[in-house]
């Protein structure tokens, strides 16, 4: 490797200077600050356990449904601050999600009945689990009103496939998975015909309406989610509600709630009491107890029927074989959570003030000797209530969810009614603390707490309003996720933070070492099916081919220039652009677009990505690149000319500039300066042990690459020279500036890299 470049020095001097000239005026001290912010002791404490310095990083991720927006939002904890929002259900702007013709097959395969769905009613997120334990490497969440489930890949934060329930109307009880990510389960919502699209009137509610609880199937070495391999557990008209999976002892079954045995149809138009009215009548509703190991091997005995080609379990079938069993459950519950080590199922009454602690061993016990109460107008085996109880007990107002925390037997409940947290000892059956958070609180998340190794620490409250928490910003209020800090017996309040973009129902937090995604992708992949973009080339392979009506363009990205530079079609031709990304840098991701075509890509290093459009209107439409990625980022596009047909040139050459000798000299002297600088800088990178940094060995390579540009360059500009042609010299001695400036650019990040990371002098 030979030089490096320049200008980005002393700019970056002038940067570090800054920073001082600031401390120099800071003479507050910690108790002038307190005082001009009426801050209390307990603040100050809460700061400094939320409070993440710069250049540090949080200890837990956590992952958030985005509500009715269809995304997911990411933040971290203790710090509560955002870090991206990944698209799912919906087109995303930033990440091209939706604008490029990869994303776009993603966001098909969500389309229902052929018609595209561009919002979703996102609940539930859950991470991949081995041995009931999150591993970090997928990410599932459940679409309520458009019954769908996406995956999304954590090696880079990519939504890689959506999946349509072909039985259901809609869905709630999804994602939870199985303690190996085997299944990824979805619980239907509301009753409707599983045929789908057939009509049947509501007077056949009991007959012809179902509910259900589908399994998918996970290949985990795919990442993708299997439907042939999936099936659906038919189920009563009971309204199922939020599910969880069986670990450790109960691992291989599952369990699903409802809020609605009653099967009651309202129809307040027609004189009948609403729909609130008939389902919350009676005093129990049903967990359902489902032994999916079992339905698997009944399906894969050929013992499911085919409905919408999807594999469907009678509930006949699954009454008689031993699959699914009923157990009364008080009074239209909400949330059904197994315990870490998966003996226990806390079920929160909603309309009640207990928890009903169910005991696992309990219940196999009931199911082994045959002792049931009754069977449900389906034939369906019930287990009283007393034989599967372990305790109840009355924690509050609107007991909803429960999480768990590290130490033994200890769980968190929301109550939505009385706008609290309840600390409780599930084993013990007593409550042991008790905090109130703003209002309404919805689910409430701890570290890992869903998972058999939860992590205790802190506890999110996500609670639904925000009401006077915020400077107001119109009648929307913001949704309000409170931190409460839970490693001491009194749990602590400890922030507030504002979440935009929807009604976030659930979340799920990760230590974040647990996470290890990619920071490049191998060159000419297509991160939306993982595998070799068929459009991807190499520098140098750039090209333009065009078919009858089609022009397709082979193009790369590089700082700071698009390849190609102009692209010509005529009006009516179907423009087809695949780009790749050739930069092995961190973070050095180039954007695209078209003017006015609505496309637009975000292409991360490595990635090749393609926009499509029909030239439908003739004119001159730059592109470029959508991404600051560099000093000459605004110099980074081209222009699509779209002729009218049959369009004849009358003008073949460009207007000059008139450069002389003496503009060429001077491009030389640039030249000469800025290799000095190339020069340096390298000296200083060969002299430590950078070899040992693999991101600064891309970073050299990257850098390497612009250098060994210039060569080329550098005979056309010498050529033009002796030709005299200083037009031509000097343009080619700027673009030998060019090449210096990018690797230099490079340079200087690979120094400022190993200088911060402990890089070693070698001999
Ligand atoms: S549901 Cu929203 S608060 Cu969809 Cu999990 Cu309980
Ligand atoms: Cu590439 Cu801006």
């Amino acid at each position: 490797m030979k030089p490096f470049t320049q200008r980005t020095v002393p700019l970056l001097i002038a940067a570090g200077m800054g920073l001082a000239a600031a401390a120099a005026w800071s003479a507050e001290t910690l108790q002038d600050v307190m005082k001009r912010r009426n801050l209390s002791q307990q603040d100050l404490l809460a700061a400094a356990k939320t409070y993440v310095p710069t250049g540090k990083r949080d200890e837990f991720v956590a992952f958030s449904s985005g509500g009715q927006s269809g995304q997911v939002i990411v933040y971290g904890i203790p710090s509560m601050r955002i870090l991206k929002y990944i698209g799912v259900f919906t087109p995303e702007p930033w990440q091209g999600y939706g604008y490029d013709a990869n994303s776009k097959a993603v966001l098909d395969q969500g389309r229902i009945d052929g018609k595209e769905i561009t919002w979703g009613d996102t609940h539930h997120p859950a991470i991949s689990e081995t041995n009931g334990k999150y591993d970090g490497q997928f990410l599932f969440i459940n679409d309520k009103a458009n019954p769908r489930i996406a995956v999304i890949d954590l090696r880079d934060f990519e939504t890689k496939q959506i999946v349509v329930n072909p039985v259901f109307k809609s869905e709630h009880g999804g994602a939870f998975v199985t303690e190996n990510t085997e299944y990824v389960i979805e619980a239907a919502q509301y009753p409707a015909p599983l045929e789908n699209k057939k009509f049947y009137p509501l007077e056949e509610m009991n007959e012809k309406y179902r509910g259900g609880i589908t399994y998918w199937k996970f290949d985990r070495k795919e990442g993708r989610i299997v439907p042939a391999e999936s099936f659906t557990i038919e189920a009563p008209p009971y309204w199922q509600d939020l599910s969880d999976a069986g670990k450790g002892p109960s691992h291989g079954w599952a369990f699903t709630n409802s809020f609605c045995a009653e099967r009651y149809v309202g129809g307040i138009e027609k004189g009948r009491p609403p729909y609130e009215a008939g389902c919350s009548a009676k005093d129990t509703d049903y967990l359902h107890v489902m032994n999916w190991k079992k339905a698997e091997e009944l399906v894969k005995a050929g013992k499911a029927k085919k409905i919408n080609g999807h594999n469907v379990l009678p509930i006949e079938v699954a009454a008689k074989e031993g699959v699914l069993f009923l157990i009364p459950e008080p009074k239209s519950p909400h949330g059904v959570d197994v315990s870490p080590d998966g003996k226990f199922i806390i079920v929160g009454g909603k309309l009640d003030t207990h928890a009903s602690v169910y005991s696992f061993d309990k219940i196999m016990a009931a199911i082994k000797a045959g002792k049931f109460e009754s069977k449900d107008p389906y034939g369906i085996p019930v287990i009283g209530m007393k034989d599967a109880l372990h305790t109840q007990v009355q924690l509050g107002l609107g007991p909803l969810h429960t999480q768990f925390d590290a130490k033994k037997c200890v769980a968190y409940t929301s109550l939505y009614v009385d706008s609290q947290v309840a600390k409780w000892d599930y084993c013990e059956g007593k409550v042991l603390d008790k905090i109130s958070v703003h209002y309404n609180i919805g689910h409430l998340m701890t570290m890992e707490g869903d998972s058999a190794d939860p992590q205790g620490r802190y506890l999110v409250a996500l609670n639904k309003l925000a009401i006077d928490r915020f400077v107001p910003v119109g009648p929307l209020h913001p949704q309000n996720h409170q931190l409460i800090d839970i490693s001491n017996d009194k749990m602590q309040l400890l922030y507030d933070m504002p979440l935009p973009l929807g009604e976030p129902h659930y979340a799920v937090a990760i230590s974040a070492s647990k996470l290890k995604p990619g920071v490049r992708y191998k060159v000419g992949t297509d991160s939306r099916t993982d595998k070799p973009h068929p459009g991807a080339v190499r520098a140098g392979e750039e090209k333009i081919v065009k078919k009858g009506n089609k022009v397709e363009v082979f193009g790369t990205l590089i700082r700071s220039h698009i390849t190609p530079e102009t692209i010509e079609a005529e009006v009516g031709d179907e423009v087809v652009i695949h780009l790749t990304n050739l930069e092995r840098a961190q973070d050095e991701t180039h954007g695209f677009t078209v003017s006015t075509y609505n496309v637009h890509a975000s292409v991360e290093p490595g990635k090749t990505v393609t926009v499509k459009f029909k030239a439908d209107k003739e004119g001159v439409y730059p592109y470029y690149c959508t991404e600051f990625c560099s000093a000459l980022h605004l110099e980074m596009m081209g222009y699509l000319l779209v002729k009218p047909k049959g369009w004849k040139p009358t003008k073949t050459t460009l207007a000059k500039a008139g450069y002389t000798e003496a503009d060429y000299k001077a491009t030389l002297k640039k030249v000469a300066d800025t290799q000095a600088v190339i020069d340096s800088v390298v000296a200083y990178i060969t002299s430590v042990n950078y070899k040992d940094f693999p991101d600064v060995v891309a970073m050299v390579e990257d850098a390497t690459d612009q250098l060994n540009k210039i060569p080329e360059a550098k005979k056309k500009h010498e050529a033009a020279a002796a030709a005299k042609d200083w037009e031509q010299a000097n343009l080619w001695a700027e673009q030998v500036w060019q090449y210096q400036v990018k690797a230099a650019d490079l340079g200087l990040r690979a120094k400022t890299y190993l200088e911060q990371n402990g890089a070693k002098k070698i001999k």
